[in-house]
């Protein structure tokens, strides 16, 4: 048994296996930071590495990404364990037209393993949900995922709302954005107040948000 072997098993398609192999790893005493990280986030590199290369395709994807799904439901109640009172709100999704969302996934468990509570909208987001979202459970963060370059016009144009919905409401949170094609520097162009490269950047973020 071993680590490896879950990255095969994602490669492989087999979900049972990714099961059956992340709760002994679990059982053997690894860390779920690990199990996660070198056993199921990596080979989506791979995944992804292939799909550019034209050696696989959308629905070798998926189905990869179905079976690092299985290994993540496994390690969410463990990564998003947390006793106390909650920190802040954030209301999480990926922007319209993207269809990611294990990146999301991934940061919402981490903030909710941070203290936060976090609702989550889903993928395919229209800007004006989050809006609705954040004035419905009075949220302090919006945090919202892309991970196509052709997402990043959505992105911009979802931050805009949230903007000009501060401007004429009582609405005030703090938007963090994330996801490979974006950077600091776009943050900053859109008017986002960060941009977070992984998970632990975004609980970074976001407490210094609750801090603030
Ligand atoms: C799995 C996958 C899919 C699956 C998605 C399933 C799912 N439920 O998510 C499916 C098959 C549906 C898919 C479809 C497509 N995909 Co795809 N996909 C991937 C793949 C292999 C993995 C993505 C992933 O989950 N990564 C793992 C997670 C953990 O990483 P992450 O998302 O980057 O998240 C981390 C950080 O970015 C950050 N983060 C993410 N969100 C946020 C948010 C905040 C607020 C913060 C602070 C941080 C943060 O923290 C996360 C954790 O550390 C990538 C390749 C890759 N290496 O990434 C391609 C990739 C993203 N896909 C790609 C493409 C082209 C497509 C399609 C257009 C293909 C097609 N021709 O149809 C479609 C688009 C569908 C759509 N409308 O969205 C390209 C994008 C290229 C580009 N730059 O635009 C990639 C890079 C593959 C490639 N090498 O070409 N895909």
């Amino acid at each position: 048994m071993s680590l490896k072997e879950i990255y095969d098993a994602v490669l492989e398609y087999e979900d049972d296996d990714v099961e059956e192999l992340v709760k002994a790893e679990l059982s053997a005493g690894t860390d779920p930071q690990t199990i996660l990280e070198e056993g199921l986030v990596a080979p989506l590199d791979d995944v992804g590495e292939r799909f550019s290369e034209g050696t696989l395709f959308v629905p070798e994807m998926l189905m990869a990404a179905d079976a690092v799904k299985v290994g993540l439901d496994i390690l969410r109640p463990i990564l998003a364990a947390t006793g106390a009172k909650p920190i802040g709100t954030v209301i999480i999704g990926t922007v319209k037209g993207d269809l990611h969302d294990i990146g999301k996934n991934l940061v919402s468990m981490v903030l909710e393993g941070a203290g936060f509570e976090v609702v989550d909208l889903g993928t395919d987001v229209d800007p004006n949900r989050f809006v609705e979202a954040a004035q419905e459970h009075n949220a302090d963060i919006v945090a919202l995922s892309a991970l196509l370059t052709t997402s990043m016009g959505e992105m911009e144009r979802a931050v805009q709302t949230i903007i000009s919905a501060k401007a004429d409401s009582a609405l005030n949170v703090k938007v963090m954005i994330g996801g490979p094609p974006l950077n600091d520097e776009y943050a900053a162009k859109i008017g986002a107040d960060a941009y977070g490269r992984d998970a632990p950047a975004a609980v970074e973020a976001a407490r210094s948000f609750v801090q603030a």
